[in-house]
């Protein structure tokens, strides 16, 4: 992984703020991306001198492309692309859910996801080399009461994964999906709008996985041999048996 570059989007929270640290322990030149400006400056500040900070609305199509160009030409070259931007809001049934939460969703964690693996491929086509792996969910493969447009946003991302492995096979570039059961992030915070009783709840007796346990399996999915693609990984709570059945304490 030496020297290798990979771009994090979401790297100033949870999944994406671990798996930031991971890849640094191993080696790798960081391009780290998000919205929040001083928890860009922390973790830059952190995974030291050699770091990228590009900070975008992964729904704003223009910013995007302007962002991954405007990276120094020694930096373009990316070889990791860690798909994680998203969040869910809201979880309400269809009839009362607003649709304002439903926008956020599709637009972030569909179209963002897209956005940025477009601006991100041409090197990689170019070059024939690459690896995206994208954040998908437990709720992307099974739907759960009131997670409607969350877990449909996520079964996209499953079905973009397969769609982007076809169409990139010809050149070499490999592409897998993560799909995490519970994890304790600021992830429930966000779909409560900022409710941290019941954000807490979430993962009340259930021992849910940390960010730092999905970002050592998203480690894994990297540093197999260039043969090898690890094409879809579940990972989940040993307390989860799937998105809605939990034995909780
Ligand atoms: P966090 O809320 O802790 O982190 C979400 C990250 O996404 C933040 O860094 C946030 O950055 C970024 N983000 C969200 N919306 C946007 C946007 N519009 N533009 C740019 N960046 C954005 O949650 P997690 O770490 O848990 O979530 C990371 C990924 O993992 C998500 O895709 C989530 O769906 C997925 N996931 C999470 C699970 C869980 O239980 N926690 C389980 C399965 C999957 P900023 O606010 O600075 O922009
Ligand atoms: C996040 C996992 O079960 O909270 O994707 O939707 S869950």
């Amino acid at each position: 992984m030496k020297n290798k570059i990979v771009t994090i989007t979401g790297a100033t929270s949870g999944i994406g703020w671990a798996t930031a640290l991971a890849f640094k322990k191993i080696g790798a030149k960081l391009i780290i991306c998000g919205r929040r400006d001083e928890k860009l400056r922390k973790l830059c500040g952190i995974l030291g001198n050699n770091t990228q900070i590009l900070k975008f609305d992964v729904r704003d199509k223009k910013a995007v492309f302007e962002a991954f160009n405007s990276l120094p030409e020694s930096w373009k070259n990316i070889e990791i692309l860690i798909n994680n931007a998203g969040n869910a809001h809201g979880l309400d049934p269809v009839q009362n859910a607003s649709i304002d939460d439903w926008d956020a969703m599709i637009d972030s964690n569909v179209k963002g996801l897209m956005y940025v693996t477009k601006a991100v491929l041409p090197k990689m086509i170019e070059s024939k080399k690459g690896h995206i792996i994208n954040l998908g969910s437990i709720a992307g493969k099974e739907v759960y009461p009131n997670g409607n447009v969350y877990c449909s946003s996520k079964a996209a991302v499953d079905f973009f994964t397969r769609g982007l492995r076809i169409d990139l096979n010809p050149f070499g570039i490999r592409v897998g999906a993560i799909h995490p059961g519970l994890v304790e992030t600021e992830f429930s915070k966000v779909r409560f709008k900022g409710d941290k009783k019941r954000a807490k709840s979430v993962y009340k007796g259930i021992d849910a996985l940390t960010a730092e346990e999905v970002a050592d399996a998203i480690i894994y999915m990297a540093k197999v041999p260039e043969k090898v693609t690890i094409a879809d990984m579940v990972i989940l709570p040993t307390r989860q048996a799937n998105a809605y059945i939990n034995n909780r304490v």
